[in-house]
């Protein structure tokens, strides 16, 4: 037997095993196959950006380790990206930072970067049917310091105003230009390392700066707000924390961001999701893995993602969630971590797909809670690997763990000659 047949052997078992509990696995892999990720790429870099060649990481985030082979130059990005796609079922989107900008090696400051400057990104995503997203970005830079956005010294403050409004602006340019809504985030490191004497002060002037930014309404982009626990360094206080952007968000209509790796290791991200869709229009999400603390770590089908994934499909939000990816490794082959992110992420929507969700929920009402247990324990076990298989199968893109190969020739050809 050929491993493709194998393959469909398995396959049809299973579209019967899920026939049997109410599941329709086709209308499942339909509905995979729609879910654009949207890819991050400054994984490709470990977040250096085109801008400040061999200036270091600031803004209380970290790389750790140097595995050969990081992308140098926009093209080295642009071919690691289109690699990392080509092992990944399904279409998906590039998220991109403002310091991936093509300068054409001219200093271009952040308060003077233009949508002239993403423009062959535009060319080039549109020759590969991509869409693009984009983020504001306040760290690695002179003028980054504790405090951007929230700075009391005007001259800092108005310099990251200006920064952000000229990226809400590039997204705006960026959506028109490619017919789909760009979804900006806006995350800054803003904090201290100790306790302030006013908390309030500088969240105050965090609000005022975020009015100013948002003051002109745009139609071919979204804003996202992005909150975090803390960085390093800044380790007593975060301005733009959780509840901070919450209530923005609550107040003002704009997503927030949920980055996994932005709570407390025991806080369920999971359990936010149906809150903030009765109060905020729609939900970013930054896939992370945190171990121990925001160590952005390559995002596997750990218990966290499948309990994120299963409310989003629970609350039938796919059309109201955007599923983006923030981690960066720079300990193994950066492609490989972007392979093996994405695969988990889908691995993770597609058992939430194939859930009987109306038998757990009937179990519920009717207050049978022996049953809702027994079924969800059941459901680990079913053959949702068989429809994975013949999701990549369909797709054209390696089977299981042949994409090992795939990626070790790329290092051989390509990656190890940098
Ligand atoms: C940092 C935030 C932020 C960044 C990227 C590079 O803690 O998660 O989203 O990771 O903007
Ligand atoms: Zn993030």
């Amino acid at each position: 037997m050929t491993k493709e047949s194998i393959i469909k052997q398995a396959y049809e078992v299973a579209v019967e095993r899920y026939a049997s509990m109410g599941v329709d696995v086709k209308d499942a892999m339909d509905k995979l196959q729609k879910i654009s990720l949207s890819m991050h790429c400054w994984q490709a870099d470990d977040v250096s950006g085109f801008e400040n060649q061999g200036g270091s990481l600031t803004g209380g985030i970290q790389v750790t380790g140097n595995y050969p082979g990081r992308a140098r130059t926009i093209e080295e990005v642009r071919a690691d990206v289109l690699k990392a796609s080509s092992l990944i079922a399904g279409k998906h989107r590039l998220n991109l930072h403002e310091i991936y900008g093509d300068f054409q090696g001219k200093k271009v400051d952040r308060d003077e970067v233009e949508p002239a400057h993403f423009e062959s990104w535009m060319q080039w995503a549109k020759e590969n049917d991509m869409k693009l997203d984009f983020n504001s970005t306040s760290f690695s830079h002179p003028k980054s310091g504790d405090l951007t956005l929230a700075n009391p010294d005007d001259d800092i403050r108005n310099f990251w105003i200006e920064h952000t409004k000229r990226c809400r602006w590039i997204s705006e340019e960026m959506g028109k230009y490619q017919n789909d809504p760009c979804i900006m985030n806006l995350w800054i490191h803003d904090g201290s390392k100790e306790v302030p004497a006013s908390r309030l002060k500088y969240r105050q002037i965090l609000e005022q700066s975020l009015d100013e930014i948002f003051a002109t309404d745009y139609k071919n982009m979204k804003d996202c707000i992005e909150a975090k626990l803390f960085g390093i360094g800044l380790e007593s206080y975060t301005v733009g924390s959780y509840d901070f952007y919450l209530g923005y968000g609550a107040k003002k209509n704009k997503i927030v961001t949920l980055d996994t790796g932005h709570f407390h290791l025991t806080e369920s991200i999971a359990d936010k999701v149906s809150s903030l869709l009765l109060f905020t229009p729609e939900i970013m999400l930054h896939v992370s893995r945190p171990v121990r603390w925001d160590s952005d770590h390559v995002v596997i089908m750990s218990d966290d993602l499948m309990d994120l994934a299963r409310e989003i499909i629970r609350c039938k939000a796919l059309d109201r969630v955007h599923i983006g990816l923030d981690y960066f490794d720079a300990t193994i082959n950066r492609i490989g971590a972007y392979v093996i992110g994405c695969r988990a992420t889908q691995k993770a929507f597609m058992q939430a797909l194939l859930e009987p969700s109306a038998t757990l929920q009937q179990y519920e009402a009717e207050g049978k809670y022996f049953e809702r247990l027994a079924l969800q324990e059941e459901l680990k076990s079913l053959p949702w690997t068989a429809v994975w298989d013949m999701f990549c199968l369909q797709n054209d893109v390696p089977v299981g763990e042949d994409y090992i190969a795939e990626i070790e020739k790329y290092e051989a050809e390509v990656t190890s000659k940098r």
